[in-house]
């Protein structure tokens, strides 16, 4: 898959990496020589600094070249991952930042209401020392992945190994080391979807944060910032309320990528989601198509229709999906001025399976406005939860994900929905879950068999380890530990990189040969025999040994696989 203009796919982005790797002998790639060039002498700084700062680290601040799907390189080892994938999100001339992450122009736009946009600003680090001085009273700062312990840095730290920090630690890391953070007397506060790895390991007082504020900011946020104002001091952790849909403003300021939510929450249930204990709720139309106009004013090109599940947008009751207001809200995007490009955030599989006809009606608008070009035609793409092909496992921990069919049904809800898309142009990146709690031989044969039956479908699948996030069901839980996986486990991760592989870089397989011949001693040594195995057959040399073709034989109109299609009376549909 690869996206047009700069950008490289994450296909060929991870290939491009093992390239490196291969060249570097296993050293440390990185050899950017960093910001100096941005940013002027600081004027706010010079007037006292901005009362109230807003920033990120600098992996959080970047659009990876409107490239979304790429940011999840931000949980590859720190050493793999070069700067120049991520450059800094362009200033304002005040040094302001011109796109900035979605949640925190949120808070940006709570905190505007309340203390005036005087008070407040929201800049890439490489510009705190414009606007931080002795006036700044409060730093905010919002992170996905601030200690490298969300499932992708986990799953990825711990395979590849290297000096096992994720590159969004390391980040995380320089940001809260930044001279202009340290030297202040303002309050540090932490706050974003990973705010919660801070407080798990008590690292406030290590990473110099004073509050570390878990939620949604909406509810509590302004009286949370006057009593600080006034001077009293925050506890170590703070909750905060759940705001309700009302309270949520719009955004004042561009979100990178264009950012817009049509819906908070998810309500599926999944036990080790965190986004679902969200209350879910549909944005109006109307508060969707000013926020994407803000974006789009400000200069984004893309739009990211923020959801966790688009199908569920305005759904009815039992999870079933509403056309109308699906193809609606997709009608009104594409009449948006100055929208070149379009992504879907999420997306579940079983509305594709119960109305197809809603994935014809839009996949039009987002093919054609899609970043994609996979093999000289334009593709699009979403992620979706594949997790398991393991009914059982599926009715223990995610029995509302294939709602209206039951957990018996998933892996025929998978292999037919992941059909339906491809007909339409539409190649899914796909999550796994390895080492969910209570998984069995049986549960991993299944998934196994599931792969088994994908084979030659177009998509691109991410293999992740079980996390434990604070904000889960599972929170309770053990890590999904490398460790602990067996061979089948490995075979699944092998399978699904060397799917990754065929599919979308064959023309890398060589690179691929090599790199996994060089670095196999390194793997063999860090996770033992048992990975033998899955370096033979990501490198291509079990095909080659057993005499399988190296790669699929995917023409240029693609491979859409000759599946029979299921029987529409198999999908009975569930009372739950
Ligand atoms: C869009 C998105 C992305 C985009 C980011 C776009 C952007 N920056 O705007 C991209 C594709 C880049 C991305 C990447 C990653 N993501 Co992401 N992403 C999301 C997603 C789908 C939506 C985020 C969003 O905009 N939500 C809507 C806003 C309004 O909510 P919010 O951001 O949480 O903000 C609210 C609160 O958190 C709080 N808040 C936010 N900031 C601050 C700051 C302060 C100071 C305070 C007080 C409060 C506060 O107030 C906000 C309003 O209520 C979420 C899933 C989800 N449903 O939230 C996952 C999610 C945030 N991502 C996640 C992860 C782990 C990642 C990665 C780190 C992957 C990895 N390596 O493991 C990478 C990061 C790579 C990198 N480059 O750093 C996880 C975080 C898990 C966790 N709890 O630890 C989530 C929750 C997905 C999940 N299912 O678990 N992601
Ligand atoms: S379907 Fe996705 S977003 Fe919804 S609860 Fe399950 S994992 Fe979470």
């Amino acid at each position: 898959m690869h996206i047009k203009e700069s950008a490289p796919g994450i296909g060929a982005a991870i290939t491009a990496m093992a390239d490196r790797f291969i060249e570097s002998g296993l050293s440390k790639i990185v050899t950017w020589s960093g910001w100096e060039s941005y940013g002027r002498t600081g004027e706010a700084a010079s007037q006292g600094g901005v009362k109230i700062v807003l920033t990120a680290s600098s992996i959080e601040m970047s659009d990876f070249n409107l490239n979304p799907f790429l940011a999840f390189a931000g949980g590859f080892p720190q050493v793999l991952v070069q700067k120049k994938l991520y450059p800094p999100v362009p200033s304002n001339e005040d040094g302001s930042a011109k796109f900035a992450p979605y949640g925190l122009r949120k808070v940006e736009s709570l905190l505007i209401d309340e203390f005036g946009e005087e008070n407040v600003v929201v800049t890439h680090p490489h510009n705190l020392h414009r606007f931080i001085g002795p006036n700044t009273e409060i730093i905010g700062i919002t992170t996905m992945d601030p200690l490298g312990t969300g499932f992708v840095s986990r799953t990825y730290t711990s395979i590849l190994g290297l000096n096992g920090r994720s590159a969004t630690l390391a980040e995380f890391e320089d940001l809260m080391n930044d001279p202009s953070i340290r030297g202040s007397k303002a309050k540090v506060i932490v706050g974003g979807s990973g705010a919660w790895q801070i407080s798990e390991l008590k690292m406030q007082d290590a990473l110099g944060v004073t509050s570390v504020l878990m939620g949604q900011a909406e509810r509590s946020l302004p009286a949370i910032m006057r009593d600080i104002l006034r001077g009293s001091v925050p506890d170590r952790t703070i909750p905060m309320d759940t705001p309700s849909p009302d309270e949520v403003p719009l955004i004042k300021k561009p979100a990178i990528y264009g950012t817009v939510e049509i819906m908070r929450g998810c309500g599926r249930g999944c036990s080790f989601c965190s986004p679902t204990l969200r209350h879910c709720h549909s944005f109006l139309l109307d508060h969707i198509v000013k926020e994407a106009e803000v974006n789009v004013r400000g200069g984004t090109r893309m739009i990211i229709l923020q959801t966790d599940d688009v199908f569920l947008y305005r759904g009815k009751e039992r999870f079933l999906p509403n056309k109308e207001a699906i193809v609606g809200l997709f009608r009104a995007m594409g009449m948006i001025e100055g929208m070149e490009y379009l992504q879907v955030a999420h997306a579940s599989l079983a509305p594709v399976v119960y109305d197809p006809s809603i994935v014809e009606g839009i996949a039009p608008l987002l093919v054609d406005r899609s970043t994609w070009t996979c093999r000289n035609k334009r593709c699009a793409s979403v992620e979706v939860g594949i997790e398991s092909g393991s009914p059982r496992l599926m009715r223990q921990h995610m029995r509302g994900k294939m709602l209206p069919y039951p957990p018996e049904q998933w892996p025929d809800v998978v292999v037919r929905s992941i059909e339906i898309l491809n007909d339409h142009d539409i190649y899914p990146l796909a999550t796994l879950i390895l080492g969910l709690p209570g998984e069995t031989d049986e549960d991993i044969h299944a998934t196994v068999e599931l792969l088994e039956r994908l084979d030659g479908s177009k998509l691109f699948y991410v293999p992740l380890l079980f996390t434990s996030e604070e904000e889960s069901k599972l929170r309770q839980q053990r890590h999904g530990a490398l460790r602990d996986l067996d061979e089948d486990q490995w075979g699944i991760l092998s399978s699904c990189w060397k799917h990754n592989i065929d599919v979308w870089s064959p023309e890398r397989a060589r690179s691929i040969l090599l790199a996994s011949t060089m670095s196999g001693p390194y793997f063999w040594m860090k996770h033992g025999s048992k990975v033998l195995a899955p370096i033979l057959r990501v490198s291509g040399l079990e095909d080659r040994l057993i005499g399988r073709k190296a790669a699929i034989p995917c023409q240029p109109n693609f491979c859409t696989p000759e599946i029979q299609p299921i029987e529409d009376a198999m999908y009975e549909k569930t009372e739950e």
